[in-house]
């Protein structure tokens, strides 16, 4: 039977760098999210008994080896869960434009991971769908909710107490994100092995750890209480200590770029003519600028008049994964 599901991207406030183990893909801490309306993956899977391997279709382009076998390792956790063999063919739509500068791995993997569990008769949801999700990519177990989003690091050694839980969903609180997009060459440290040598060798590494707690803490009150400022000023501070443990790593790296600071400045000059604007950044050059949606035009207009920005595009808070055509 063939099942199509599609999940929207995230972009975390309080971010998740860094693994404790890297098999089962077990966070160093909790990471809190708001999924986007815009952005999304929508995947459709058939298992096939007269199949020889998994054929991997994404944007109408049968993909090579490379890429398929990252999403035959994936299936195959699902076919030992079901206890089944049979190959599949994937068929893939990624709505989250490259250009965007947002990484299509999380929506990918929800995506995947919610067509194929039930296109092989695993009957998963919620907390089983994104403890599953999160052995494709690890911001992927988000992805499964809509509106804020946790992901409980988990204490168990075996993982399964790792999952996300949704907050309060995207009709409980809309802000405008825009996703700020500098001139920008193909990065040179992929997050993964970024995350990786950070934990190994930074020297900032135990202070961000020891100082994401009271970052969750603050970021959880200011949710319920719908509290903008308060989110805002944790969400840029979480985002420059993740950066701050890059710049201690041996070899030491970052993503930034001259534009990147432009944004930077411009939404801090926002700030002090009183819009309340804030950025967090992820592994990449490009900016994500969070605001009330009364400011969006205003906020829009002045990342706009920044020379080396090249695009704007908005998003606001976004649903949890579906499935389409049921
Ligand atoms: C995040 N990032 O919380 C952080 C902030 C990048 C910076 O999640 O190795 O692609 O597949 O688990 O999920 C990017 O990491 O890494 C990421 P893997 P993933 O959004």
């Amino acid at each position: 039977m063939k099942i199509t599901a599609r999940a929207h991207t995230n972009i975390a406030l309080i971010k998740y760098w860094g693994k404790r183990n890297e098999q089962l893909f077990l966070p160093m801490n909790n990471s809190i999210s708001i999924t986007l309306d815009q952005f999304y993956t929508t995947t459709s899977v058939t298992f096939r008994d007269d199949l020889k391997a998994d054929s991997f279709i994404l944007n109408g382009s049968e993909m090579g080896g490379q890429e398929t076998d990252k999403i035959s390792g994936f299936l195959d956790l699902i076919r030992e869960k079901a206890r089944r063999n049979e190959y599949a063919v994937i068929d893939s739509i990624n709505n989250v434009p490259t250009a965007a500068g947002f990484a299509s791995s999380a929506s990918g993997f929800a995506a995947l991971a919610a067509a194929a569990t039930k296109a092989i008769g695993l009957n998963y949801s919620g907390a089983d769908l994104s403890r599953i999700s999160r052995f494709g990519s690890g911001s992927a177990c988000r992805s499964i909710y809509g509106g804020f989003v946790e992901w409980n690091k988990g204490v168990r050694a075996d993982g399964t107490d790792s999952f996300a839980e949704q907050i309060i969903d995207e009709s409980e609180w809309d802000l405008s994100i825009l996703s700020v997009m500098v001139e920008s060459k193909p990065k040179k440290v992929l997050s993964r092995e970024g995350m990786q040598r950070t934990v190994k060798t930074s020297a900032f590494y135990s202070g961000w750890l020891e100082t994401i707690d009271a970052d969750l803490n603050f970021t959880r009150e200011a949710i319920q209480e719908r509290d903008f400022e308060k989110l805002g000023t944790v969400l840029e501070h979480n985002a420059l200590k993740m950066h701050a443990t890059m710049l201690g790593a041996n070899p030491p790296f970052f993503y930034w770029t001259g534009s990147t600071l432009d944004v930077m400045h411009k939404v801090q000059e926002l700030r002090d003519s009183g819009i309340q604007a804030y950025f967090t950044i992820d592994a990449g050059p490009n900016v994500k600028v969070i605001c009330q949606p009364e400011d969006e035009r205003i906020v829009k207009e002045s990342m706009q008049q920044i020379q080396s920005v090249r695009d704007v595009f908005v998003c606001h808070p976004g649903p949890g994964v579906s499935y389409i055509g049921e």
